[in-house]
């Protein structure tokens, strides 16, 4: 850590890992689980669906955390974790969701994953919808396009906040809410691709799923007024490619795109400068009384979001761009980029800190950030396989430094849950060779592999943060 940070990491700082159901679970057909969006879509967020699961589609087994789970848990615990995120699979808990009541085998299976948390002290925090419509929804209606998508998850919500709400206080609504636009069928379970989707159409269905955030956050409340319940944006800042107040201006545009979402969460309306981006493009939503005071009524308790570069914009035309995680933009030359194109800036996140502080006041958690690396497995000094991950500490190191920039800095930020704490499969890519994790996975791209587990050099890092409360960085 750099010489004048005194140790601004707070006492009880939530310091993890994060995962998604669909990414590390498999099993996608066990224990009454139906069919999801993911089960569908073997080469990616991008790619082309499949009328059934296919046998190229990792995520179908993905690194079986199903059945191993507790020795996945037990690691996290090595490293001292005190708190691990992981999605709720909607569609274990309601395989079509559109039943009236909860699948108690899939109920059971996390009451098993908080099981094991408890033995060891570690807080969970849940995302209850990562990328992870049931099927049936997508397809009987048009998912979050239709409205009556708000009163299914409504009862899913209710279903997790009953059963799980004694044992888990943080809340996550929706993944990286403010994607849906771009990638409606992931994110949404809408059957037009984005560029076919109409604005009315992607905006509606926006719309629909702030409803249902806030209605979430409404049940979570009324249920226990101690479970704080958090919105998730994914978060990338937009710097001018150059001075001229027009490219500033288009860099203000871009990122409200995404504040928005944020402003909706926090301040419970849309910003005049949404509704005007929504005239301009002709849409006229559909936004009835209730809608507005469940919005109106029940803000978030926090604000978390997924960190891992920024992007520039500009007027001019022919620009060299990126495509990033799921938005793209302009590239930005002063910067260095991941084997992916994802640009890599530290600083950027102490920027996005300080901006979400400014904007909403209220606590931030950090609950995505990493490298996605390819690794290659060597024997360790006792011979154990292992990989020598310096270029993931580093990039973790910088990043955390300027998270206790930020914290010294004034933000209130709660926790930091680095991404893919455990290799698993990559969402953009669908492929296992794209890894994130402290923990090596033994399975490869073409579905070979023992599924082992293997400490990385970046594990020993990160227990050795953890454990001196960031004094280490
Ligand atoms: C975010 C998603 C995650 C995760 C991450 C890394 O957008 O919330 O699910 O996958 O990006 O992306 P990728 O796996 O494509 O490298």
């Amino acid at each position: 850590m750099t010489d004048n940070l005194a140790q601004p990491f707070p006492e009880g700082f939530l310091w993890g890992g994060a995962t998604a159901a669909n990414q590390i679970e498999g099993a996608h057909d066990v224990g009454g689980k139906g069919l999801s969006v993911q089960d569908v879509t073997p080469k990616g967020v991008a790619g082309p669906r499949t009328e059934v699961p296919t046998a190229d589609n990792l995520k179908l087994e993905a690194i079986d955390f199903y059945h191993r789970y507790a020795e996945d848990i037990a690691l996290f615990a090595e490293m001292g974790f005190k708190v691990f995120r992981f999605s709720i699979a909607w569609s274990r808990i309601f395989p079509n969701g559109d039943e009236t009541e909860p699948n108690e085998e899939g109920l059971a299976f996390y009451d098993r994953v908080l099981d094991e948390l408890e033995k060891y002290g570690i807080e969970p925090l849940v995302t209850l919808s990562h990328y992870e419509t049931p099927l049936h929804l997508a397809r009987e209606y048009n998912g979050w396009a239709s409205r009556k998508l708000i009163g299914f998850y409504e009862r899913y919500a209710r279903a997790l906040f009953e059963r799980y709400g004694k044992r888990v206080r943080y809340w996550l609504t929706f993944n990286e809410i403010n994607s849906l636009p771009h990638f409606p069928f992931i994110s949404g379970g809408i059957g037009a691709p984005a560029e076919e989707l109409s604005a009315q159409d992607r905006y509606q269905a926006m719309h629909h799923e702030l409803v249902a955030s806030a209605s979430a956050t409404r049940i979570a409340h009324e249920i226990d007024p101690g479970l704080k319940v958090g919105c998730m944006i994914l978060a990338a800042p937009f710097y001018p490619l150059t001075p001229d107040p027009r490219d500033v201006w288009a860099a203000k545009q871009a990122e409200r795109e995404n504040y928005a979402f944020g402003d909706v969460h926090c301040r419970g309306r849309y910003p005049g400068y949404f509704l005007r981006t929504l005239r301009e493009q002709g849409v006229e939503l559909e936004i009835t009384d209730e809608d507005r005071q469940v919005l109106r009524d029940n803000t978030v308790d926090f604000v978390s979001l997924s960190y891992y570069m920024s992007l520039c914009a500009t007027v001019t035309q022919d620009v060299e761009t990126s495509v990033g995680n799921l938005l793209g933009g302009v590239n930005n030359p002063t910067l260095q980029a991941s084997e992916w194109g994802w640009q890599i800036d530290p600083l950027g996140l102490r920027i996005v800190l300080n901006d979400f502080w400014d904007r909403w006041g209220k606590p931030l958690f950090i609950v995505e950030n990493g490298l996605g690396a390819v690794d290659e497995l060597v024997p360790g000094p006792d011979g154990t396989p292992t990989v020598e991950d310096d270029y993931r500490i580093a990039y973790l190191n910088d990043h955390l430094v300027q998270v206790a920039e930020a914290v010294s800095d004034g933000v209130d930020v709660m926790g930091y849950t680095s991404w893919g704490c455990i290799d698993l499969v990559s969402a953009s890519t669908a492929q296992m060779s794209k890894r994130y994790g402290f923990i090596y996975v033994d399975r490869n791209d073409d579905g070979t592999g023992t599924l082992e587990r293997y400490r990385k050099k970046s594990f020993d890092w990160y227990r050795e943060v953890i454990a001196g409360n960031g004094a280490s960085l």
